[in-house]
């Protein structure tokens, strides 16, 4: 099909990751597709506005970027004929589109795209590109199923992290430095040290501080999002670390940085510096594939420990990339565990074993920058999007 304009919907329900991937599709299928006219209907501005500053958490209407952002929750409904509807809507993770903007579409031949959660799921394939039947001669509607084999819809890949890596490599006691600042801290750059960011739902921390502290080197973390700073001070006043300024603990080997946060771009940069990334929902877990560094994904918690199923199916594919069993079996065994809390507790309730970890770092970082580069020559989403609504 020829498609001039897209309209995006995104209904948040919590958390960052729903309007986190929304903007990033967004921006990169615009970048893609410069003459296409880009809106976003988002239905709470606030996160975007944490992870764009450039938007005003309190306009109805705004651009930025090219795209243009329309907050679906102050919206009336009056405005419906006057805004009129894109040639393909995309509904984020199979939210509603409103009523009103669905009678407008059935008027004229539009294709509706259910984006879909990334899953490495076996399951999710069957249901990539499938049509959905809807029942009105000029509706149609597609899935479209996020992944990180050939056979799914694929990945964002992020145009500016691609285009900055060789810099953040060449670069890195700079802007490592850059991130330090933020909490008033100036380093002494020492390449011997092991710098790490933290990034989940609320856990136990005392056997990763365990752990570190046991290593013979200085240790930097840079802890982000409420959930994970409540559980890291937990566990630093656990052992007896000391605040030293505002932002900024200290135990031992270990000096923890409490991060604000900070827009998309600039926490993406940090997870190509670091050694090693804790991540969480759908979208850092992805950027920390993409960083080529080694990481662990703390899944979201779901009903019937559901997320026990989503890290298994991630762990079968990313094991094809290690070439020894051994350090991936202890790298598994390692995922597994840390994603064994029943519940969103501060309190220790897992029993991870972060030895073979740090000690297999380079090997880790290695399957994981295999998996990375097979991901962007062979899953990236926006281009498989693309190539789709020209086939259709
Ligand atoms: O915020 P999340 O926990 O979102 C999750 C996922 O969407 C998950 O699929 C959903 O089921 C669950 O919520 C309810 O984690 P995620 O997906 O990693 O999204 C975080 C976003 O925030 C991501 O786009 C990166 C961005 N971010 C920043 O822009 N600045 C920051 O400082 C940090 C830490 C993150």
């Amino acid at each position: 099909m020829h498609f001039t304009s897209v309209d995006i919907f995104c209904h948040v329900i919590d958390n960052f990751g729903d309007v986190g991937v929304v903007y990033r599709f967004a921006k990169e299928f615009k970048c893609a597709n410069p003459l296409c006219r880009v809106r976003i209907f988002v239905s709470d501005l606030k996160p975007l506005a944490s992870i764009l500053p450039a938007i005003g958490p309190a306009k109805i209407m705004q651009q930025t970027g090219g795209i243009e952002y329309i907050d679906s929750s102050a919206f009336d409904p009056s405005k419906v004929n006057e805004l009129g509807v894109a040639e393909v809507l995309i509904e984020a993770f199979g939210c509603d589109i409103p009523e009103m903007v669905m009678r407008l579409a059935e008027k004229q031949p539009t294709l509706i795209i259910n984006l879909e959660y990334l899953s490495a799921e076996k399951w999710a394939f069957g249901y990539h590109l499938k049509q959905s039947l809807l029942g009105q001669p000029l509706l149609k509607k597609y899935f479209f199923m996020p992944g990180i084999t050939e056979n799914s819809g694929g990945v964002i890949i992020d145009t500016e992290i691609e285009q900055a890596r060789e810099d953040l490599r060449r670069n890195r006691p700079k802007h490592l430095d850059s991130y330090l600042k933020i909490c008033n801290v100036s380093t002494i750059y020492d390449d011997q040290a092991l710098f790490g960011s933290v990034f989940t739902y609320v856990r136990g921390f005392d056997t990763l501080l365990t752990h570190l502290q046991g290593l013979n080197k200085p240790v930097y973390l840079f802890i982000f999002g409420d959930k994970s700073h409540v559980s890291m001070l937990n566990s630093l006043r656990h052992f007896g670390g000391q605040a030293l300024q505002d932002r900024y603990y200290r135990l031992k080997n270990i000096h923890a940085f409490f991060m604000p946060f900070l827009p998309q771009s600039k926490y993406d940069r940090l997870l190509c510096l670091t050694d090693f990334n804790l991540v969480r929902g759908e979208d850092s877990f992805v950027r920390a594939l993409l960083s080529e560094k080694p990481f662990i994904w703390n899944a979201y918690i779901q009903e019937n420990s559901y997320q026990h199923i989503k890290v298994s199916a991630f762990l079968d594919v990313f094991k094809t990339y290690f070439e020894d069993a051994a350090v991936f079996k202890h790298y598994s065994d390692l995922v597994l565990e840390f994603n064994q809390a029943p519940s969103e507790t501060p309190q220790q309730t897992t029993h991870e074993d972060y030895g073979r970890f740090f000690s297999d770092l380079n090997k880790i970082e290695h399957a994981t920058r295999k998996m990375s580069y097979f991901i962007r020559l062979n899953c990236d989403l926006v281009k498989k999007f693309t190539s789709f609504l020209y086939q259709i």
